[in-house]
């Protein structure tokens, strides 16, 4: 449950000329997700994502899908990293670190995370399909880039192994949403830094 200091709450309307995006989020949720926008495959990430993190998510967003996927992923991704900034307020009591090897049959993946207050976006392995569906898997990279940078934490994501590019990016996706579902769970009385401060 959220504290004084940490609303656990965040909606987001973020409008540029090449897309539109409002999002809540809910970090102490249920697993609900209501998500409408084009984008058929990172739908189905962002509710797998919401079910296996324990957040309520809604998303609705539009964009020059026309040009191609890349703004309106990369712009989600923008909004629901800033979603996780202001839901976590000062980080006061929370655990702040998070981890989660996911399996998902003949893959595993692993996420590393770490409210620091600090940008950082690693990710190791390759997705041997450069399309699922009409979903471009390099912007796997660049939604989970966004979301790091906007959420100010260190994700480290990686495929340890696999065959299935679909397996490869759901692992990356459930194992992303245990880890922050784990770091942001609050455990503790005061923010968790020896400076004292989490930005
Ligand atoms: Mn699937």
């Amino acid at each position: 449950m959220p504290n004084v200091n940490v609303p656990g709450t965040a909606t987001i309307h973020r409008v540029t000329g090449e897309t539109n995006v409002e999002l809540s989020l809910s970090l102490y949720g249920t697993g609900q997700a209501d998500l409408d926008f084009s984008v058929p495959f990172l739908r189905h990430m962002l509710h797998l994502f919401a079910v296996h993190g324990r957040f309520d998510l809604t998303v609705r967003a539009n964009g020059d899908v026309d040009v191609d996927d890349h703004h309106l992923v990369e712009d989600i991704g923008l909004a629901l990293g800033r979603a996780f900034h202001q839901a976590l307020g000062d980080k006061h009591g929370i655990r702040r670190y998070g981890e989660r090897h996911t399996p998902m049959d003949e893959t595993l993946a692993r996420a590393v995370v770490d409210f620091s207050g600090r940008p950082a976006f690693v990710m190791l392995g390759d997705i041997p399909d450069k399309r699922i569906g009409t979903f471009p898997t390099e912007l796997t990279r660049e939604f989970f880039k966004s979301v790091a940078n906007e959420a100010r934490m260190a994700l480290h994501l990686a495929i340890l192994y696999g065959e299935n590019s679909h397996h490869m990016v759901e692992g990356l996706f459930k194992a992303a949403g245990a880890a922050i579902a784990m770091a942001v769970e609050i455990v503790g009385d005061r923010v968790p830094s020896s400076k004292g401060v989490l930005e």
